[in-house]
């Protein structure tokens, strides 16, 4: 059975709703309870029996309250393992009575270093190195030893107490003990932070480097994979943190084959891209810059989707992402890599021959992920907003295009329809808003980003005006896909007057009724998806 407390240590510097909680334990539960200086003085005034550390101890508190509990009697009375009877003999031979229960909250680092006028040398004082260290020893004897660090917990252990005479649960005190390293871990992680902002000022913001220090983990299952050399800019410090659960397909377990570290701009758009290639059941490849796929296409194999892919625009596509959803044989290789045709970044895919790996070797810079896989799982994603975080689940929709509507009064040819498929997938990974021009599998036109749909139309026209020159084909018969509907008929117009025969669009505009009337009067084939795709 759980043993009931006899003697608590309680040495809190927010001293809220300490009395009414020692009041209890000392009145009602016979607990003896020895307290800090502070502290001990409000307990005392409020008229509950306590004893002062240094009575206890038999040392005063000294240089300046530095070292107030920090002595074996403190802490072998909270180390002591109970079951190990050479411990008990110990503490018995040395006159250290066991502690049963401890109450500390820390000097308030936090708070004293938010105010900006803060000395280095008060902040400095305002490290607590006791209350850590008594809330640590406790904690890792949660066996037997209860700890609370948060005044939100008296009422709770209290109340456990009245139900378990006098004594805690196991359970509770393993909850508080968990609750205890975090708080210690995060007080611990401020300091380290501060600390380093301190370094950087005095070393020269110019010279100084990144500043952050990040730690080890941001939750139960984000830890730190590495520190990275730094964020989107070189004065952006950055660290990389991968999730424990994610699935063994993700990027974040992906394996590094071969070339020089990832930055995180190579994560983020070697992420866009691996998202945007497994849109795909059939061979394809993906080519991205700046989040967003400037090549794009399916084939009967991915070397022939890679050449397409990297056809819709040369231009953009170099320095790129390579994404493939097969495994890259060494003729993909040396399609890009043949006189340095293409400048590439990372290379993703779930697998390689090993000719084509030996190939990639010889290039030391390129860097070479294989995935486990090419699933693409549920999953959440998050991003952060100034003092706060967004989570939302990965835009999976995958829609079935039997549910798919012809809203126009001319249906889609058998070739359009397929273009429209192929431009639905893609157009979903460009950012919104997003407009696609997608010809014979490949999606030659792309108009991302802007906050007019009629501009994205435009430039999305553009780039598939050019890939047409470029291929010495007419930029006719194009089909376009937008990942929310038209506002006005504008876009339609537009598209029209740019060669595009046939357009998707989940539809459900106001206007609806006039784009589609826009499309009748072009001779244009619409189909509605009735699902938006907005990627901001
Ligand atoms: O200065 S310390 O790092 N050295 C210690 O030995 C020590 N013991 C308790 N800080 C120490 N404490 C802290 O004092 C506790 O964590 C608590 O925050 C504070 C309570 O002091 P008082 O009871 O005098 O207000």
């Amino acid at each position: 059975a759980d043993a009931p407390i006899k003697r608590a240590l309680v040495s809190v510097t927010d001293k809220e709703g300490v009395v009414d909680f020692c009041r209890v334990l000392s009145k009602e539960c016979g607990v003896e309870i020895i307290s800090t200086g502070g502290t001990a003085r409000v307990l005392r005034e409020a008229g509950i029996p306590v004893e002062e550390i240094s009575d206890y101890t038999g040392f005063p508190e000294m240089m300046d309250g530095r070292v107030k509990t920090l002595h074996p009697m403190v802490h072998g009375g909270l180390l002591a393992n109970r079951d190990v009877p050479e411990h008990m003999a110990e503490a018995a031979e040395h006159g250290i009575p066991m502690i049963d229960l401890v109450v500390v909250n820390l000097y308030e680092f936090e708070k004293t270093v938010a105010d900006k006028d803060v000395t280095f040398a008060n902040a400095i004082e305002h490290i607590d190195i006791g209350g850590p260290s008594m809330l640590r020893s406790a904690a890792k004897n949660a066996a037997s030893v209860t700890v609370v660090c948060d005044p939100a917990d008296y009422t709770r252990v209290l109340e456990t107490m009245e139900h378990n005479h006098g004594a805690t649960t196991l359970e509770l005190r393993l909850e508080l003990q968990a609750k205890v390293f975090a708080r210690t871990a995060a007080y611990d992680t401020a300091i380290a932070n501060w600390l380093a902002d301190e370094l950087a000022k005095n070393q020269g913001a110019s010279e100084s480097g990144p500043a952050t220090v990040f730690p080890e983990r941001l939750s139960r299952s984000w830890v730190k994979a590495e520190d990275l050399r730094y964020g989107e800019n070189p004065h952006q410090a950055a660290a990389f943190y991968r999730d424990g659960d994610a699935a063994p397909c993700s990027l974040a377990n992906a394996v590094q084959l071969n070339g020089k570290p990832l930055s995180y701009n190579n994560l983020l758009d070697t992420d866009a891209a691996w998202a945007a290639v497994r849109e795909f059941d059939e061979p394809a490849c993906v080519i991205l810059k700046h989040q967003n796929p400037c090549g794009s296409a399916t084939a009967k194999d991915v070397t022939a989707a890679y050449d397409k892919a990297y056809a819709c625009d040369p231009v953009s596509a170099f320095g790129g992402i390579i994404a493939c959803n097969r495994e890259v044989p060494l003729d993909l290789v040396e399609h890009f890599a043949d006189q340095n045709k293409q400048f590439v970044e990372v290379l993703i895919a779930p697998g390689y021959t090993e000719e084509a790996l030996d190939r990639l070797a010889k290039r030391k810079n390129l860097r070479v992920l294989q995935t486990g896989g090419v699933d693409r799982p549920a999953a959440l994603e998050a991003r952060t907003i100034d003092g706060g975080v967004l989570v939302q689940e990965v835009d999976l929709a995958s829609e079935d295009p039997s549910t798919f509507t012809v809203v126009t009064e001319r249906e889609p040819s058998e070739q359009e329809l397929h273009d429209l498929l192929f431009g639905w997938k893609v157009v979903k990974t460009v950012k919104s808003n997003a407009i696609l021009i997608a010809k014979d599998d490949a999606g030659i036109g792309m108009g991302p980003g802007q906050p007019n749909r009629v501009d994205s139309a435009r430039i999305a026209c553009d780039r598939a005006h050019a890939a047409c020159e470029r291929m010495g084909v007419p930029a006719e018969n194009l089909a376009a896909a937008s990942d929310a509907f038209f506002p006005f008929r504008d876009d339609v117009d537009e598209l029209a007057a740019r060669g595009v025969t046939a357009i998707i669009q989940p539809g459900g505009s106001v206007r609806d009724e006039e784009v589609i009337e826009a499309c009748n009067e072009h001779g244009i084939a619409m189909v509605f998806t009735g699902v938006r795709h907005f990627r901001h």
